[in-house]
């Protein structure tokens, strides 16, 4: 019996063995007759792993790993389309196509921290930009390593046909059958890489949000894929419906608006304007306290000492920040498809910052983070601003908060910066964009803010004595997060306001304050903020009178952010409840300070007619008025007072405007139309004059 057990595991062991003996005799064959497609695949590995070690430096994350693989199988197993001893020919294009992705992107990285796109291509003086940095910084050593991946392929090449591999292979090798296989194994490495995302990673690729997270989480190869594919796709939108949309173009400005005057015409016509672009700063924080602090001090003081726009809405679109600062700027929409800061940069848009250059002045933005972030580097130059100060270039990441540089420290730095551009020029307008207050809201922001958001209250004890207990609330909790770096971007934006003052930069200067967008953060979120009770450390019940609901309109009315128009003497003080959106600023500040864009699909708040009910119109087709939101995806409407009434008509014909306005503004936006129809109308007009 014993003797039989032991033949039993001995003959198992022996099977296994051969088995493995086996698996590594097909291996090794297999290798040995695919020398080339090897060397290829590990070359190529080698060189996407390098790029990531000598800039990003996550050299051992999984998902860029699986990533590079991943494209290097899928690419390499059509090489085996071709006969074998052409197959280096193929081989050696992609080494070759490889190599050069990582040594421009190498030297990108060191003079930009971040990675090149063809996008760079359509924009020559950003080009030249490049080479000039190039030249002055030169390539560096590291630079050149790249080129071994072509040393090596070309190497192996030369001696494989000198021993005669190539005549040897071909008659052994089913090419159609090694193509399939290599295929099979490229997209099972793609499922791995795929299950290690998220929504979140896909969306951000789609977006091209930021060059160095794409790299980090994507590799190499896919980055500067998807990057081409992007660049092409916003080259060939324009291709089609031109006609169509300069008609509609046409039918829409027919009537030329005049501008129009009210008693805010030209009160700040001259003066210096500083823009703060408020990171993920919702209006409900204004009204927030714990404990009788108030979350945003600050905003609360300027907010109640200028004109506080309460009911302002930031129609961003997928592009986040750069869209705001686009519809800002320019008084249109974001663009349907895409983000016009990365897809549609390189349009001619009459912009506050151009306005204001032709009155002027001197026109900059500044940001603590990297400089490429949504294309600013690029878009910012479009949208007419003299000089971007931003990153490495202009700042010293002395203290870093979540994706950048600080607020306090940028705020800092950004004062010495405005005193010596004050110095220079007579009238400014710049744009600060803050950071600090940026999703992922979680710990690892508690070393910078104390701002507890527990809840005190009182209970009498069995000695009859009252006694003061903390409940934790909102500790812990991800909008408890987003209270404490809002109160953290708080403070910076206070201490701002005291060094300018300290400056003398206040004097003649408006400061506009505007939100985003908000915080993204999810509706289930705000159940513990509006339904807590502190006694139990729980929820109230549903069915309790006071319980409130987080619906979908409740939270789509609370994604509401600032506006707030401010100067230091405080004389002008107003709270507007108008509905608003992001697309009005143009018109409305513009008058103010002098400014006329007759292409601005917004209008001045202050200009409405009587009676005239203003519609924010959301890229995704909701908008909202004073009286009403209507959601396009339930086709529904909802009142925000139970005793209005609103006909279907009035619906329809809110829903058409915004169908329009949003059709109109992606015209403008992917055919150029504004400069298109500018030069037909420029050429009529020189043609008229040569007959006369
Ligand atoms: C990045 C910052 C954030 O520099 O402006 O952009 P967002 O993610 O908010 O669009
Ligand atoms: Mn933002």
């Amino acid at each position: 019996m014993r003797k039989t057990k032991g033949n039993t595991s001995l003959s198992i062991r022996n099977k296994m063995k051969n088995v493995l003996l086996s698996f590594f005799c097909d291996m090794g064959r297999y290798i040995k007759t695919n020398i080339l497609f090897f060397t290829f695949v590990i070359t190529s590995f080698i060189n996407a792993f390098l790029l990531r070690f000598v800039t990003v430096k996550n050299i051992w994350d999984l998902s860029p790993i699986l990533a590079d693989i991943a494209v290097i199988l899928l690419i390499g197993s059509f090489g085996y389309l071709l006969k074998p001893k052409n197959q280096f020919k193929y081989f050696l294009f992609f080494s070759i196509l490889f190599t050069l992705i990582c040594i421009v992107n190498s030297v990108y990285y060191n003079n930009y921290v971040s990675f090149a796109s063809f996008s760079l291509l359509k924009s020559s003086t950003q080009l030249l930009g490049v080479t000039d940095a190039v030249v002055e910084n030169v390539m560096e050593l590291k630079d050149f390593v790249f080129l071994f991946q072509i040393v090596v392929l070309v190497l192996i090449h030369v001696l494989l046909k000198r021993k005669g591999y190539y005549t040897r292979i071909v008659q052994i090798e089913i090419g159609k059958e090694r193509l399939l296989n290599t295929l099979v194994v490229g997209l099972i490495v793609l499922g791995f890489f795929i299950s290690t995302l998220t929504s979140t990673d896909i969306g951000r690729l789609n977006k091209q949000w930021n060059p160095n997270l794409i790299m980090m989480k994507f590799g190499a190869y896919t980055y500067q894929f998807n990057d081409l594919f992007a660049t092409l796709k916003s080259e060939i939108n324009p291709l089609f419906g031109y006609d169509e949309a300069v008609k509609t173009f046409r039918e829409y400005y027919s009537v030329e608006k005049e501008r129009q005057t009210n008693e805010y015409t030209d009160i700040f016509k001259g003066k210096n304007v500083l823009v703060i672009h408020a990171e993920s700063i919702q209006n409900f924080l204004l009204e927030t306290s714990f404990n009788e602090e108030y979350v945003t001090p600050t905003l609360r003081k300027l907010a109640s000492e200028g004109i506080y726009f309460s009911n302002f809405h930031a129609e961003e679109s997928v592009g986040t920040s750069s869209d705001s600062e686009f519809t800002y700027s320019t008084s249109l929409l974001p663009a349907s498809r895409g983000t016009v800061f990365v897809n549609y940069f390189d349009r001619d848009y009459p912009s506050i910052q151009k306005l204001l250059k032709k009155e002027g002045y001197y026109v900059f933005s500044m940001h603590g983070n990297n400089c490429t972030f949504w294309n600013r580097f690029q878009a910012h130059k479009s949208l007419g601003y003299d000089r971007f100060y931003c990153h490495k270039e202009s700042y010293t990441l002395d203290e870093k908060i979540g994706l950048g540089l600080s607020d306090k420290s940028f705020f800092r730095q950004s004062t010495d910066i405005i005193k010596k551009i004050k110095e220079e020029h007579n009238k400014f307008y710049g744009t600060l964009i803050m950071l600090s207050n940026h999703t992922p809201f979680n710990d690892d922001g508690q070393a910078y803010s104390d701002f507890e958001v527990t809840k005190k209250y009182t209970v009498t004890n069995e000695e009859g004595v009252e006694e003061e207990k903390v409940a934790p609330y909102m500790e812990g909790t991800k909008l408890g997060y987003y209270f404490k770096s809002a109160h953290y971007a708080d403070e910076a934006l206070g201490e701002f306001i005291t060094q300018l003052d300290e400056a003398g930069l206040l004097d003649d200067t408006v400061l506009v304050i505007y939100g985003d967008h908000d915080a993204k953060l999810k509706k289930a979120e705000y159940n513990r903020f509006y339904n807590y009770d502190p006694v139990a450390d729980d929820l109230i019940a549903e069915d309790d009178p006071n319980y409130v609901n987080v619906d979908y309109y409740n939270y789509e009315l609370n994604r509401s952010v600032p506006l707030i128009i401010w100067t230091k003497d405080g004389k002008y003080q107003k709270k507007v409840e108008e509905a608003m959106g992001m697309i009005d600023v143009l018109p409305t500040l513009g008058n103010m300070l002098g400014i006329y864009n007759k292409y601005a699909l917004g209008k001045d708040i202050f200009s409405l007619k009587e009676g005239e009910e203003n519609v924010v119109v959301f890229p995704d087709g909701n908008w909202l008025t004073n009286t009403m939101y209507y959601s396009r995806s339930k086709e529904e409407v909802k009142l925000l007072n139970a005793e209005e009434t609103v006909s279907p008509e009035q619906i329809e014909k809110n829903t058409e405007y915004a169908e329009q306005l949003i059709s109109i503004s992606d015209s403008i936006i992917v055919h150029d139309l504004i400069k298109k129809v500018e030069e037909e109308i420029n050429k009529g007009v020189k043609n008229e004059t040569k007959k006369t």
